[in-house]
């Protein structure tokens, strides 16, 4: 029988990466599905900290079984910023223009450009919780490149590969992606 889940995210690009690596396996609901509206409490100052808040909250306030995650860009010669900060690393308006332009004017006089991408992913299901983490190396060029995507994808080069995430397909980044790589473990964690 297929498992119902509920994702506890806003983000459309998310929803179809996921449902792409998820296949029909599952019965994948989204907030609007669940009739969530409200923000999802995210204060903590942790990936773990932010996906575990929220996945509580949902399975607390709607008696559904769920996950949710949280990612950031952790960046080596930033001391791992803007981590947790990612998606307001610019301001509270969330420009991810601003986040990249803010993230390579503090990168432009450092000779270390490693970067990594990482996910945690709570999920919580029937009164307990698991956590899941997913990883991806790489580096922060110079200039962007690509359309494809979201967020800092136009700047992040994965190792091994010539091509930013943004010059990848949905299926392409959707094979190496940090939450691709944890999605797999709550696949693997589920079946
Ligand atoms: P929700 O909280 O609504 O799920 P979000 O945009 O905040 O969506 P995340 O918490 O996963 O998404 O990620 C926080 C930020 O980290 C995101 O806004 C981007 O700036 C960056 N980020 C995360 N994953 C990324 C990816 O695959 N490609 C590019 N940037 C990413």
């Amino acid at each position: 029988m297929k498992k119902s889940l509920c994702f506890a995210t806003n983000n459309a690009h998310k929803l179809e990466e996921i449902q792409a690596i998820l296949g029909d396996s599952f019965d994948l609901l989204s907030l609007k599905d669940i009739n969530c509206i409200e923000e999802l409490p995210e204060t903590g100052n942790t990936l773990e900290a932010n996906s575990l808040q929220k996945a509580q909250y949902l399975y607390d306030h709607y008696q559904v079984n769920c996950f949710a995650d949280d990612s950031g860009l952790e960046v080596s010669a930033l001391g791992g910023e803007p981590g947790v900060y990612s998606a307001r690393y610019a301001g509270e308006q969330r420009v991810h223009a601003d986040n990249i332009n803010l993230l390579l004017k503090n990168l432009s006089s450092k000779a270390d450009r490693s970067a990594q991408f990482r996910t945690v992913i709570t999920l919580f299901q029937n009164g307990e919780y698991h956590q899941f983490e997913g990883i991806i190396k790489g580096q922060i060029i110079e200039e962007l490149r690509g359309t494809d995507g979201f967020g800092y994808d136009p700047i992040f080069m994965p190792e091994g590969f010539d091509k930013t995430f943004a010059e990848m397909s949905l299926e392409e980044k959707g094979e190496i992606s940090h939450r691709a790589r944890a999605f797999q473990k709550l696949v693997a964690f589920l079946k």
